[in-house]
Formats: C-alpha cells, structure tokens, sequence
C-alpha cells in the first residue's frame, strides 16, 4: 500500500508497532491553480528534518523520541484524475488508522472518545489542500461527530473552481457537503463575495477573528481534526506555497495555538500540513519552517 522510503522524518521509530501515530506523505497536486509542485512536498520536508532540525524543542521542552510516531512513507498517488485520488487517500486512511476498514462497523457502539484511545492517529502532509476531503471522509467513517479546524489563508468554500468540484478551493465546502457540522476557520483574508458570505450564514462554520475566538468555540475535552494550510503563514515566513497571501501569521502564533488546544483538553484524531510547494522557495527556509510546524504538531498531539 505505501512505497518504501528509506528517508524518514527525524525522530521517526523504525517500525510502526507500538505507534499511535502514524506520519503519512499525501503527494497530490492536481488541482492546484496558481503554482503547483506541493507533491514535492512531503519528500523534502523529511529530507529537510534531518539537515535543518532537531528532534528536541526548545518550546515545549520534549523531543520527538519521547513520543511514538511512524513515518511510513508517501502513498503512491498518480498526478491528475483527482476523483481517483479522493478514493484511494480514503481507503488508505481506513486501513492506517484502524489496521482493517471493516473494524469500524463492529465498533460502532463505542463512543467517539473511546475510538480515540484505540485508533492511530494520522498527521498527513500535503500535497495539495484537496487531500484533506478523502481524510476528513475517512475519520468520519470512523467516529460520528468531531470539529474541524482549519487555519488557511482562503476560506476553500468556493462551490467548484475551474469547472470542478473537486478542487482545493472547494475542499471545506465538500466536508460541509458530507456532513461536517462544525468548522472553525482561523487566518482566512482572501476569498470570494459567496465565500464570504456563506461565513456569516451558515451555523456550522465559525470565522474566528482570533485566539480568543476560537478557544471559546470550542468545548473543554473536544474530538477535533486540524487541517493546516500553510499559506496561513505570512509570505515573509513561507514563500514556498502555491498562493500566498499578504498579512498572514507567524510561527509564535501557531504555538499559541497549539498551547491554546492543549490548554482546552482536544482530543486530537489527525491533522494535516499541506501546500508547501518547495521548489518555490530556493532558499528552502519555507521547507524547514513547515517541519518545524510538523514537529511542534506531533508533540502537541501526543
Ligand atoms: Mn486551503
């Protein structure tokens, strides 16, 4: 199922037993419109975990070998045909967070936090932001009710984009489409008049206009997804992304949220990193950045 990759991400265990997260490459790009190149993603951002990182973090005072993670690889995914993609990122979701897809129906009577405790978790890196469909249809195969946040740039609600529905631009708009009852953007600056107004209309999407905001959204101990794009980034601290956009955020704001989570008990079920395009930036500082990103992600979700 996963292409074997001899490059792991720093302070990966060498095998997947024991683990209850599992890092995952997700290398699509086939509906990006602006500048592609983020299924170059994942390859660098280990290649670059290993030269520009440590495993320790001098912001939460832990290393990654004090949590148990694997890094299994990329999933073998063909450019283009994205209905493809979306089904096949699925199916590999299912089989990496609970072994066997089939196990989900036998243990429909637990409750979504009983599935927490025995589900691997998946941090998935991007690839592009459309990746985040088939996982967010994936984790709800498997546990009834959860909240998505997403920090991004765009608000990705726009109802098809050149001519297509699948499209990273439409990707929060499918999750609604499919069932998501509750997504907390944060970071959003750039979109369409629809787009804009389908944040103040509908009741399951919250547009916090900050920290504050999205911590009293959200209920002590919530099962939660996190979905980062990261053209949330200012273009200052991450150039190397397929649409950039002015006024965006730093890297100490997305530790204040981390903390902000971890201060509120989530549970988390997965997240996801996506857009790094590297070869953008040829400085390669937005490829380290978005390990850094991962790195503080892994240790907040453990
Ligand atoms: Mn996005």
């Amino acid at each position: 199922m996963v292409a074997p990759n001899i490059c792991r991400f720093i302070g990966s265990r060498p095998t997947i037993e024991g683990c209850d997260i599992v890092l995952v490459g997700v290398p699509y790009d086939g509906t990006s419109s602006f500048r592609s190149g983020s299924r170059f993603g994942p390859r660098e951002i280990r290649a670059y975990s290993d030269e520009g990182m440590e495993d320790f973090s001098f912001f939460c005072n832990r290393g990654l070998d004090e949590i148990s993670f694997f890094d299994i690889g990329d999933l073998p995914l063909m450019v283009g045909n994205p209905g493809l993609m979306v089904r096949e990122v699925k199916k590999s979701a299912l089989e990496l967070m609970v072994g066997n897809p089939e196990v989900t129906t036998e243990e429909s009577h637990k409750t979504a936090y009983e599935l927490t405790l025995t589900n691997r978790r998946l941090l998935s890196i991007g690839g592009e932001h459309l990746i985040t469909y088939p996982l967010f249809l994936a984790m709800k195969d498997i546990y009834p009710d959860f909240t998505v946040i997403q920090l991004d740039a765009h608000a990705d609600l726009r109802e098809r984009y050149a001519g297509d529905h699948l499209s990273h631009s439409s990707v929060m708009k499918l999750c609604l489409q499919e069932g998501l009852k509750k997504l907390v953007q944060y970071g959003v600056r750039s979109g369409t008049r629809e787009e804009y107004k389908l944040r103040q209309q509908d009741h399951r999407i919250i547009p916090a206009a900050s920290i504050a905001e999205m911590e009293s959204s959200l209920k002590e101990g919530e099962i939660v997804y996190l979905s980062v794009d990261l053209d949330f980034f200012d273009p200052a601290c991450m150039p190397g992304t397929g649409t950039p956009e002015a006024g965006g955020y730093f890297f100490n704001e997305y530790l204040d949220i981390l903390r902000m989570l971890k201060g509120k008990k989530v549970h988390f079920i997965g997240a996801d990193v996506v857009e790094l395009a590297p070869d953008i930036d040829s400085t390669k500082a937005s490829t380290v950045f978005a390990a850094k990103v991962i790195r503080e992600t892994l240790l907040h979700m453990h």
